[in-house]
């Protein structure tokens, strides 16, 4: 470090950095949602108890026993990808709703009318793996270039083993979710986002990582993988067919809305007469967007604004608010 003491404040702003930015599990929302906002990425250290960790591993691990190495080398071939999480593990559902990562993707997707979960999925990186190439996770929706300046997504990798460069720790190249989509970065390019169990890293969906390479002989890294996405978009992981109704029908109501049973914005995921999808669950649900949360929508977009005013005109908002 002596070196770099003598090099002016301006040398020092372009040296490439030589490790990924954390913050303390105290870091308050407006501290994460803008160390996302600038560096597309942060780890938050120790946000659940490694405890916690453990339960999530001991519910999960019969599922992950059985599943099937991935059949690509993007998923990879050494790779488990056991998803299902919020019917399969009461701990993982915590995660899921962990109250700081909820209102961090209220805040960071709060140009959407809703945001909701996109996926839930165990990712086993075994001994021997090679990296997966790195990528941005908003190719999902068959490589739409979204806008810039338009988040789509706001996700995590909660560590459940050891989280080591050695081990395949995620890669993360920092600085990346400023460029556009056609950019190739090897694993030079990338720092290791290590951390400890109960960490978690949260990124964008623009920023470019993928899983490292495992170049140990007997260790499987384990990383659970959480995603959220703004409402209208279609879910990677189908929510409605990976949890049984039954099991739905056990869920807390806000764990349901998050699942897609509400609707995404005013117009995106009605069922049946127009109603709305909570009333599959609970028969006597009334949770249509509000006309507030229907202003909020209009006072970000002009042309919701429009359509505000074409339904103020012909008073056609009765039975919805
Ligand atoms: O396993 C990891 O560390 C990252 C995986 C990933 O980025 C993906 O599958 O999209
Ligand atoms: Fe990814």
């Amino acid at each position: 470090m002596s070196d770099l003491n003598h090099l002016p404040p301006t040398a020092l702003n372009h040296l490439p950095p030589t490790a990924l930015n954390h913050l303390p599990p105290t870091a308050t929302r407006q501290q994460i949602t803008e160390a996302l906002r600038t560096d597309g990425y942060v780890i938050i250290d120790n946000l659940v108890p490694a405890s916690h960790m453990d339960r999530v591993s001991e519910e999960l691990a019969p599922y992950i026993e059985s599943t099937a190495f991935g059949g690509d080398d993007f998923l990879g071939k050494r790779t488990k990808r056991t998803g299902s999480l919020i019917a399969r593990s009461v701990a993982a559902r915590e995660l899921v709703a962990h109250p700081t990562v909820l209102e961090v993707a209220g805040d960071y997707l709060s140009h959407a009318s809703k945001f909701q979960l996109h996926l839930t999925q165990v990712i086993a990186i075994g001994p021997g793996s090679p990296a997966q190439a790195i990528h941005r996770d908003e190719l999902a929706w068959d490589f739409f270039p979204f806008p810039a300046d338009y988040q789509v997504q706001c996700n995590t990798l909660w560590a459940m083993s050891d989280y080591t460069a050695e081990m395949g720790a995620t890669r993360v190249v920092p600085g990346s979710h400023l460029l556009g989509p056609d950019e190739k970065f090897t694993e030079a390019d990338s720092l290791p986002a290590e951390m400890e169990r109960g960490s978690v890293l949260l990124y964008n969906g623009k920023i470019y990582h993928g899983g490292g390479a495992n170049r140990t002989s007997d260790k499987v890294r384990e990383a659970i993988n959480i995603t959220y996405a703004v409402g209208w978009v279609r879910q990677e992981e189908n929510q409605y067919l990976s949890t049984p109704l039954e099991v739905a029908q056990t869920l807390d109501d806000e764990l349901l809305k998050l699942m897609g049973y509400q609707m995404g914005c005013f117009a995106i995921g009605y069922v049946g007469d127009v109603a709305d999808p909570m009333s599959v669950v609970r028969p006597d649900a009334q949770s249509f967007l509000t006309v507030d949360e229907m202003r909020d929508a209009a006072a970000r977009q002009g042309s919701a604004n429009n359509l505000m005013n074409l339904i103020s005109d012909t008073a056609t908002m009765g039975g919805r608010g």
